[in-house]
């Protein structure tokens, strides 16, 4: 194929290991069998939109960096230029699915009559490109953080008016989402929280919250919609303090509105890093707890105190989330999406590609180290073995609810049990971790 944002750049083969080319994957091969099951379907990687297309490189302290002949994007022929660049992409990376919110696609306007027919209007050119690359969609979404009407918050907005402007927002987009076959619609509410406590009444805005999401779920049912919609957990940023917080803050959420069974969520690891927790602890909770959907890939940095969405390069951490994805039975609707950004001074189409191609990389020899741990039950087994005790009848009646602390107690004295403490074992697995990474 022949690009004219990335001239020059026919294609991007798989070389193998020992490939020395800057624009060619060494580990990501999409036909490789992993458990009995090609790369590509494993991973599921979708490209995003935004950070790619839309985002100009601006800092809280600088401006555009980035010189994309699409900016700034206003005009119906700039979205399809931009749009033909993106594709462009999809198809160099073989990425199968891509990502994207109404806001990225289409020009801003005040009215919702504008927006709605300019998000149609890209809708169906975005039909065609899909069918003619065979690019899917993995996930759309509505962005409800940029324009100043949603400041305040979207769903838990003060003004009643800005919630319905929101519900009419997440509508149209739940729509496109279902017209261009989308697997997942993802709801990540940055504003859905608080500046202060002093001009913020909590307890409404959990039921304005719980509302609208149960509004999201009847329309999802009334359109026919097969897709899984996803919440997307972040402690902070933009807001100081954000609603959906973490996954276990989620399903409390969904737990008091009626909607565990309805909704999943879509895990980030730079969200994770900032709620103080690690990528896979989040994804063994939504495991855990039955809600686990989707992933965004990226990683944060580690000091920064906030979201910075580079590119994924550490296999030992990428590899224990894919781990925990694997042991849950892996991806249904669900996928890796590159939520991750370039650094402001990579300014270069290729540095796009190149970015992409680390993260592909990393992420598929990742699910290699994460599929042979599992082959080998070099984790199972001794984690197995940990809780083998839970097996006898008398351990099971205690968690069958069966004995009460009288009883418990009894059997404790009348066999004068006395646990003897065993070692968790913590260096001996975390050596066998790194002898597959
Ligand atoms: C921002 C979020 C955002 C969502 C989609 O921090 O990660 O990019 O993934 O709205
Ligand atoms: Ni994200
Ligand atoms: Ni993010």
């Amino acid at each position: 194929m022949s690009s004219r944002f990335f001239a020059g750049i026919d294609s991007i083969p798989f070389e193998g290991p020992e490939s020395t080319s800057a624009l060619a994957f060494r580990h990501y091969n999409p036909d490789e069998v992993v458990m009995g099951k090609r790369m590509e379907e494993h991973l599921r990687v979708a490209v995003c939109y935004w950070h790619n297309f839309v985002w100009p490189g601006t800092d809280p302290f600088g401006g555009q960096t980035f010189d994309r002949p699409w900016f700034p994007g206003d005009t119906m022929d700039l979205c399809r230029m931009k749009a033909d660049a993106a594709f462009d992409m999809f198809q160099l990376l073989k990425a199968p699915y891509f990502c994207f919110h109404d806001y990225d696609v289409r020009p801003e306007h005040d009215s919702h009559a504008d927006n709605l027919r300019d998000l149609q209007v890209m809708t169906e050119y975005f039909a065609g490109k899909m069918e003619e690359t065979g690019t899917k969609l993995l996930w759309g979404t509505a962005n409800m953080t940029s324009n100043r009407r949603f400041m305040g918050g979207a769903s838990t907005n003060p003004d009643p008016e800005v919630f319905a402007f929101a519900a009419a927002t997440v509508k149209a987009c739940m729509d496109a989402t279902h017209a261009l076959n989308g697997e997942n619609y993802v709801l990540w509410g940055g504003r859905e929280g608080y500046e202060t406590l002093l001009n913020t009444d909590l307890g409404r805005e959990d039921a304005q919250m719980g509302r609208f999401m149960n509004l999201v779920v009847e329309h999802k049912h009334r359109i026919g919609f097969k897709g899984t919609i996803l919440i997307e957990p972040k402690p902070q940023e933009p807001s100081k303090h954000q609603y959906d917080f973490d996954v276990a803050t989620v399903y409390g959420f969904l737990k008091r509105h009626g909607l565990e069974n309805e909704i999943k969520v879509n895990i980030e690891q730079g969200h994770a890093i900032l709620a103080g927790h690690t990528f896979e602890h989040e994804i063994a909770m939504a495991q855990a707890l039955g809600i686990f959907g989707s992933i965004d890939m990226n990683r944060n940095d580690y000091q920064s105190g906030w979201d910075t969405d580079q590119f994924p390069n550490s296999v030992p951490e990428v590899a224990l989330a894919y781990y925990h994805i694997l042991q849950g039975g892996g991806f249904t609707s669900g996928g890796t999406n590159f939520d991750a950004k370039l650094r402001r001074q990579s300014i270069e189409p290729e540095d796009l590609l190149i970015a992409h191609i680390g993260g592909m990389d990393v992420c598929a020899r990742a699910v290699k180290a994460a599929a042979a741990m599992i082959e080998d039950g070099a984790l199972s087994a001794p984690l197995d073995a940990r809780y083998a005790g839970w097996d006898t009848p008398e351990a099971q009646d205690m968690l069958a609810g069966k004995r009460s602390f009288e009883e418990i107690e009894a059997e404790v004295l009348a066999k004068d049990i006395q646990p003897v403490a065993k070692s968790g074992r913590q260096e001996l697995l975390e050596n066998i971790v790194n002898g597959y990474v």
